[in-house]
Formats: C-alpha cells, sequence, structure tokens
C-alpha cells in the first residue's frame, strides 16, 4: 500500500499524460454539380484511397448524403478539410469538406 499523500496526483498525471487524443472524423458531404471523377481523386489525392476504394466511398457519399474520408487527430482533420475545401473552390466546385468528433 502506498501511502504517499502526492499518489492521487500522480497517479491523475499519469492517467492524462496516456490518454489517447480526441479523434475526428472528416467527411465529405454531396452535391449535384461536383463531378464524380472529382470526388473520387479527391479521395486518392487527399486520403491515399486506391481507385476500388475511392470509387466506393464517393458512391457512399452520392447515394446517402455524406461519407467518411478518414478518422485524424484534431489539427490533421483541420489541414485536411482547409486543403480539400481550398482544392474544390480552384477548381469551381461546390465540393463541401467538414469534420465531427468520433
Ligand atoms: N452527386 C454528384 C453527382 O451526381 C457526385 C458527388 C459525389 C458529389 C460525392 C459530391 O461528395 C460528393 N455528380
Amino acid at each position: 500500500t502506498n501511502t504517499d499523500p502526492n499518489q492521487g496526483e500522480l497517479q491523475e498525471a499519469v492517467r492524462k499524460a496516456v490518454k489517447p487524443p480526441p479523434m475526428y472524423k472528416v467527411i465529405l458531404n454531396n452535391d449535384d454539380y461536383t463531378p464524380m471523377d472529382f470526388v473520387v481523386d479527391v479521395l486518392m489525392k487527399f486520403f491515399r484511397m486506391d481507385i476500388e476504394k475511392a470509387n466506393q466511398i464517393m458512391l457512399t457519399i452520392h447515394y446517402e448524403g455524406k461519407g467518411v474520408c478518414g478518422t485524424f487527430t484534431f489539427e490533421i482533420a483541420e489541414t485536411k478539410v482547409a486543403q480539400v475545401n481550398q482544392y474544390a473552390r480552384e477548381h469551381q466546385h461546390p465540393l463541401m469538406c467538414t469534420m465531427e468528433q468520433a
């Protein structure tokens, strides 16, 4: 038995130190205008999917309204969202990328 009066604080510090970080899903949303091929390119370029996986996720988004591209820590998720939205705007497509806590 440890009778150290600091043991509680130490245990709490260790628990915090090993707690996994919150994770965020990066979501692509469907729209009526972005070409299917462009969405497939985005999934391959920014989420490193092969063409079969990219096609599968694109069709899930098309038929179900949205789909998960990946799950990341906050900073990585935020960067993916910004990069995809900038790329879509540069190509004048309304494609919308968002994130939500997993
Ligand atoms: N619905 C689009 C079309 O019919 C295709 C599309 C798929 C758009 C996924 C956005 O995130 C998206 N051209």
